[in-house]
């Protein structure tokens, strides 16, 4: 029986649970961004994190296990900062987790949703994660408080971020950051698949929460901080001009559209010292 050789440094029969709040959770934090970080650094300072970007509590059993999807293309800057915060926050918090990022392959236009939609299944094929929490490479949480575990609701994250001053910049805002449960994803379809290029598929997924009868959660402004790595629009990532009549219409598109028709070729899954990288050619708008 090889089972246990799937199950990375799998804990003994004795371990006890994680305490319901872990004591390593402190408050702000403080984000600069060194200029002379290197991969190899972040990887020094984290030695529990094994391949593929994988890591459980040394001393106790997690509580929960939360699978981190990031959609990248051409941010690998970012991505460098990204890691350098999110591992030591994520173990201060006990977690259980691994880190995704899908990458798109080619130059055709971006596809953010669809990509997650990519995640969520690459992610779940490998355990039964319990929390999803779909991440923009940019964004870098301010507050330890933070809890990167799922709500009995899908939850906006990223609700106070430095660029729109600290607050939400309009109520049904569902961009950034946010995190759902397996049953959460599968009860709305998932993303959509059909926003290609800027704008417009974070809102559609937070009209999908409440056709799919679900709210929308929130940690308080005070925790739910983020600094954003400032950049320009993206090559390769115009303002969809399609948005805003796609957006009228997801009441009729989101059971047909979504985690149910998602479609792409898997190039490569490596498994690299500080995050799984999945490399996924999505095929172009038709
Ligand atoms: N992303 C990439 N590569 C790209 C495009 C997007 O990795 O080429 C990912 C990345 O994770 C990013 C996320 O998709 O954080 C969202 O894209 P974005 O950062 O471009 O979106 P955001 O709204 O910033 O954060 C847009 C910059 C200004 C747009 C102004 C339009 N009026
Ligand atoms: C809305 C966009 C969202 C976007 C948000 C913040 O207008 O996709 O602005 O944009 N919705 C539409 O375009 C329909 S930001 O200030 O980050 O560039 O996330």
């Amino acid at each position: 029986n090889l089972s246990h050789l799937s199950k990375p440094h799998a804990h003994g029969d004795n371990v006890p649970y994680c305490p319901k709040t872990s004591p390593l959770i402190g408050g702000p934090i403080h984000v600069s961004f060194p200029s002379g970080l290197t991969l190899a650094e972040v990887q020094r300072k984290n030695p529990l994190v094994i391949r593929g970007g994988r890591y459980r509590p040394p001393d106790c059993e997690a509580r929960h296990k939360t699978a981190i999807i990031i959609p990248h293309r051409n941010r690998e800057h970012h991505l460098k900062f990204l890691l350098y915060y999110l591992h030591p926050f994520l173990q201060r918090q006990q977690l259980s987790y691994s880190i995704y990022v899908i990458h798109q392959a080619g130059s055709y236009t971006f596809n953010r949703a669809k990509l997650m939609n990519i995640g969520f299944r690459e992610a779940m094929r490998e355990e039964d994660w319990d929390c999803l929490f779909f991440h923009d490479v940019d964004l870098i949480p301010e507050d330890d408080r933070n809890l990167y575990t799922c709500d009995a609701n899908p939850k906006h994250a990223a609700i106070a971020m430095d660029k729109f001053g600290y607050k939400l910049p309009y109520k049904m805002y569902f961009g950034g950051v946010s995190a759902l449960s397996p049953l959460h994803y599968l009860k709305m379809n998932g993303f959509p698949n059909n926003y290609w290029g800027w704008g417009g598929e974070d809102d559609d997924i937070g009209v999908r929460v409440s056709l799919a009868g679900m709210y929308i959660s929130r940690p308080s402004l005070k925790v739910g901080r983020y600094k954003m790595i400032k950049h320009k629009l993206d090559k390769g990532n115009d303002e969809n001009p399609k948005r805003f009549n796609m957006l009228a219409k997801t009441r009729q598109t989101w059971k047909t559209d979504g985690m149910n028709t998602v479609e792409y070729e898997l190039i490569s899954r490596e498994y690299l010292p500080l995050y799984t990288n999945i490399t996924v050619n999505i095929g172009t708008e038709s």
